[in-house]
């Protein structure tokens, strides 16, 4: 089952189930306002399926604006979980190749700080490349959705968009080669009652288009990752309240080339097999 936010003909944003291909049935009418509660409940399947025997109204995916799947979650993402990302860190700084190595192997896996839930981009709108950075790359990833209890509810796409040079050129940088206007992208919707065994089956695909033509294709598998949900999900709640939950992007295993680098107008396409897609336009910000 899918759940997504979205904006009505109204511009009201509701919450909705994904009922089919074409069709949204809008939570509403069942008094589900937000999603925060649905994402705490015991049972969210089985609440879930319950609400799919009720006469909720059904909109066309053509009547809604979808909105990012986040209301107030802190977004946080994990870094070097795939052997790629580490190799790729490795090459493009001698400055920090052995903090990327050191952290692939430690106990403590890299965490840091992405986005408010404000400010992320939903699909169909623009992610940013810095003004400053001349080496800039979507990174693809997965994203748990997290309870306020540290539990994995829900799955959905991530863009952790990333400046090479800048986070290269020192690891005190991180913060800005990671963290600016529009660099996280989440969407199109959550994908719940998965066990991690299923989820670690995905492909994560991406595509970027440039005047309508293919620049880069990769793809890996969840299953890629090195470390499980549950001991990323402990060490981000360590000595850590998130009243309201939050979403952990869980690392890239795709980079592209190191001649490559995005540019104003790129399309990039995120495919995760389990989950659907998450499409965004390239705009220097
Ligand atoms: O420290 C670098 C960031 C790594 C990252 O974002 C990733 O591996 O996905
Ligand atoms: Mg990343």
């Amino acid at each position: 089952m899918k759940l997504c936010r979205f904006k009505n003909l109204h511009k009201e944003i509701h919450i909705g189930l994904i009922a089919d291909d074409s069709t949204i049935l809008d939570l509403a009418p069942a008094g589900i306002t937000n999603l925060q509660p649905l994402l705490e409940s015991e049972d969210l399947p089985a609440q879930l399926s319950a609400l799919t025997t009720q006469n909720l109204p059904r909109l066309a995916f053509s009547e809604v604006q979808l909105c990012a799947p986040v209301e107030q979650q802190e977004v946080w993402a994990a870094g070097v979980t795939y052997l790629r990302s580490k190799k790729a860190r490795m090459e493009e700084s001698d400055f920090s190749a052995t903090a990327y190595d050191r952290v692939y192997v430690a106990e403590r896996p890299e965490i840091f700080f992405k986005s408010l839930a404000e400010k992320v981009v939903p699909a169909g709108e623009p992610v940013g490349i810095r003004k400053d950075a001349r080496w800039s790359v979507p990174e693809p990833e997965l994203a748990l959705v997290l309870n306020s209890r540290g539990q994995v509810v829900g799955y959905t796409i991530g863009n952790d968009m990333s400046s090479r040079d800048i986070e290269g050129e020192n690891l005190l940088y991180l913060p800005q080669a990671k963290t600016y206007h529009r660099s996280c992208a989440l969407g199109p919707c959550i994908k719940v009652g998965v066990t991690e065994a299923e989820a670690r089956s995905w492909k994560i695909q991406i595509q970027i288009q440039r005047n309508a033509e293919t620049v880069f294709t990769g793809e890996t598998s969840v299953g890629q990752i090195k470390r499980t949900f549950e001991e990323l999900a402990t060490f981000l709640f360590r000595s850590q309240t998130f009243p309201h939950g939050a979403v952990l992007l869980t690392g890239t295993g795709v980079v592209p080339p190191d001649h490559f680098t995005l540019e104003e107008n790129d399309v990039v396409q995120i495919d995760i097999s389990g989950i659907g897609t998450l499409q965004n336009t390239v705009v220097r910000v």
